[in-house]
């Protein structure tokens, strides 16, 4: 399903219990606001504050490292379940990255960006295009507060280097590109449910228009035959063998 359609959902993933401790420790680390965190206001997507100065400039988009924040954040990227889905994907022994999509991903109201069409590859550097991230929703997740679309199909596609912008984004507005987002797709998550997706499928998000913060835990995995390029963000810490 994974190798056919670039994403798919899995309903229940995480036990009930494992959704209750990741939104706690989830609001202490937002209230906490501890380093590395990237702000709405840095990032500068559709819909975010001009600046850190300006109304709602401190809204938080990532709390980046995830894995190193708390030790429940730590054992749920790397639980056995986890282990076999990533394993029966890549065929060989799987390494977690720590770097970028290792992170607790908040939506906020107001201040919440949209997030354009995009490969999640232009994050990463390494020998060959084959990652995989789990999205893990600890709340409700629907077009109403930002949730994710995806395009079916989209990792196998291959496009001309102009149809995506200077900051890797899909070009929505080409008639061709138009084309290929019209199969789009937005899955409805239940807290605890989980999408895996491939680094090349597109996808993107909206804006929360709901009044409560969405909460969404991202991990990033590959074969362990798949290094990160030296001297790369990619390759610059130490990863988690699952
Ligand atoms: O929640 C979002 O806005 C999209 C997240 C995403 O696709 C990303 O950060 O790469």
């Amino acid at each position: 399903m994974l190798r056919d359609r670039g994403y798919v959902v899995v309903p229940q993933f995480l036990p009930p219990h494992a959704v209750t401790q990741l939104n706690q420790a989830a609001r202490l680390q937002l209230a906490a606001r501890a380093d590395p965190i990237e702000l709405e206001a840095d990032l500068q997507y559709p819909g975010a504050p001009s600046s850190r100065t300006a109304a709602g400039g401190e809204t938080v988009r990532r709390l980046l490292d995830a894995y190193g924040r708390d030790p429940v954040f730590a054992e749920w990227g790397r639980t056995p379940e986890l282990r076999a889905w990533m394993e029966g994907y890549f065929a060989e022994n799987v390494l977690m990255s720590r770097v970028h999509h290792n992170c607790l991903m908040t939506k906020h109201p107001h201040y919440g960006s949209l997030t354009n069409w995009h490969r999640d590859i232009r994050y990463w550097s390494f020998a060959r295009e084959e990652l995989v991230s789990v999205w893990l929703a600890l709340g409700a997740e629907h077009a109403e507060n930002g949730a994710l679309w995806f395009v079916p199909g989209s990792h196998r596609l291959e496009f001309e280097a102009d149809g995506f912008d200077a900051a890797k984004f899909f070009r929505a507005d080409r008639a061709d590109n138009a084309d290929v987002l019209r199969t789009a797709e937005s899955p409805r998550l239940a807290p605890g449910d989980a999408v895996f997706f491939h680094c090349n499928t597109l996808h993107s998000a909206g804006k929360n228009l709901t009044d409560r913060v969405k909460f969404s835990l991202v991990y990033t995995y590959h074969g362990c035959s798949n290094p990160p390029k030296p001297g790369t963000r990619s390759a610059s810490k130490a990863e988690v063998a699952l």
